[in-house]
């Protein structure tokens, strides 16, 4: 019988405490708008599929936008404010002739006017951006992902911050590592979600120094296989610091989305020293390796799987941030 109590007592704590954190703690979830806006998302994925085939190189930018949010206070439309919006990296975000990364902030805008007319205050910028980089990445033949919703957008924008969370060009395996730690990924993360480099554009200041001044004295990243730096230096980045060409991440492959980023990175032709250092430690290069020697559906179904992983990264739910009107300012 006192045993009984017992019991019953320990389920009963058991129960309050699983109900308290189910309340405070609200989740994602798949379809989070079927009933407070049920086309959201029927009506994002098909701006998406009008406007992206006119303008492919646009799903890189949008998809580069998602991580740049869920690594910068969790994914919850911050960098769509308009303080931070020039903040990531200088090079980037004003200089490139298409000057992608400015068309897709105008993108984003375009696809929440379309969700704001339909339901007028409810889905939020973060979950936009992450169900529009889904949808582009869909229109340009790779993979799908489940994308649960109910993302809440946040109200600081803090350039120091959003320096300090993206990670760099130049970061070495152990940088990565820390980097993606901080938002829950681990190593099988860090090395498929850099797959995403299959598609889009570099800046060459992003990889100058590998090619012009490695440790400062005018030389090359020994790692980098020296005919590929050598053409780099011929026909595109030719001075040092060129902030204004760009080149494809994935040469001759960079609108498919496809497995071809692990071999360039076999064969030494990764771009940056980040992609580089992915064959530095010898399980994320057997995992590269594996990746390269599998069918790209094996690829594609685990990338699918860290992004959806990524787009939890400190999401804001429930009563946390609020949805804004405008995703470049936070409502008054
Ligand atoms: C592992 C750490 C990463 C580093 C250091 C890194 C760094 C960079 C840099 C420097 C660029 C070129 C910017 C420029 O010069 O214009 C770039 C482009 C890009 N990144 Fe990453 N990235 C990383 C991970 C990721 C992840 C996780 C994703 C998405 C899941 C991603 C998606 C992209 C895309 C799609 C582009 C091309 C953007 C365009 O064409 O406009 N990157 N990345
Ligand atoms: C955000 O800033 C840009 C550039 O300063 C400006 O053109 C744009 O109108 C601003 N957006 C909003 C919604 O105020
Ligand atoms: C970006 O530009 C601002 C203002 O010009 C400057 O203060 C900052 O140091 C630059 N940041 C980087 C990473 O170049
Ligand atoms: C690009 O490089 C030029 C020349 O070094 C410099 O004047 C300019 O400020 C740079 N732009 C950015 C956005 O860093
Ligand atoms: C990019 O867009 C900005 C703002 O619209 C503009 O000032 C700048 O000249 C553009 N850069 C290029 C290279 O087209
Ligand atoms: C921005 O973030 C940095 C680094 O976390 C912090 O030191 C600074 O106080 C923040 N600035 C504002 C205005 O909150
Ligand atoms: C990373 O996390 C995933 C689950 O999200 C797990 O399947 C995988 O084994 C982990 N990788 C490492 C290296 O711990
Ligand atoms: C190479 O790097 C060193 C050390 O940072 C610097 O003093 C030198 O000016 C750089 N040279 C070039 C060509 O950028
Ligand atoms: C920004 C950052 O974390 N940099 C570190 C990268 O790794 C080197 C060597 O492991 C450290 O010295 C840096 O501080």
């Amino acid at each position: 019988m006192e045993k009984n109590i017992a019991g019953n007592l320990f389920w009963i704590a058991v129960l309050t405490i699983v109900l308290a954190s189910a309340t405070t703690q609200a989740q994602l979830q798949l379809g989070f708008y079927h009933r407070s806006c049920p086309k959201a998302e029927s009506l994002i994925r098909e701006f998406v599929q009008d406007h992206i085939p006119n303008a492919p190189s646009l799903a890189a930018a949008l998809l580069r936008m998602h991580f740049h949010d869920c690594f910068v206070q969790g994914c919850d439309g911050s960098i769509l404010l308009n303080v931070t919006t020039t903040t990531p990296t200088n090079a980037t975000e004003k200089t490139a002739p298409p000057n992608l990364t400015l068309r897709g902030f105008d993108f984003i805008d375009r696809v929440k006017a379309v969700v704001e007319e339909e339901c007028p205050g409810v889905v939020s910028c973060a979950d936009v951006v992450a169900l529009v980089a889904r949808d582009s990445v869909v229109v340009t033949g790779g993979p799908s992902w489940n994308v649960p919703t109910g993302r809440r957008d946040g109200t600081i924008s803090n350039a120091t911050q959003a320096l300090n969370g993206i990670p760099a060009p130049f970061f070495n395996f152990v940088n990565l590592t820390k980097s993606f730690a901080k938002v829950g990924l681990n190593v099988t993360d860090l090395v498929l979600l850099s797959g995403a480099h299959t598609i889009g554009i570099g800046h060459c200041s992003s990889f100058s120094k590998r090619l012009y001044n490695f440790t400062g004295v005018g030389d090359e990243d020994p790692s980098l296989d020296s005919e590929y730096a050598a053409n780099l230096k011929k026909f595109k980045c030719k001075i040092p610091n060129d902030n204004v060409t760009f080149v494809e991440m994935d040469p001759g492959s960079v609108r498919t989305f496809d497995t071809h980023y692990y071999k360039l990175l076999l064969k030494r032709r990764g771009l940056f020293q980040s992609d580089a250092a992915l064959t530095t430690d010898s399980n994320a290069r057997d995992f590269v390796t594996n990746l390269v020697n599998g069918p790209p559906s094996n690829f594609f179904a685990a990338f699918g799987l860290s992004m959806e992983k990524m787009g939890r990264a400190h999401v804001k739910t429930g009563t946390q941030g609020q949805i804004r009107k405008h995703c470049a300012l936070i409502n008054n």
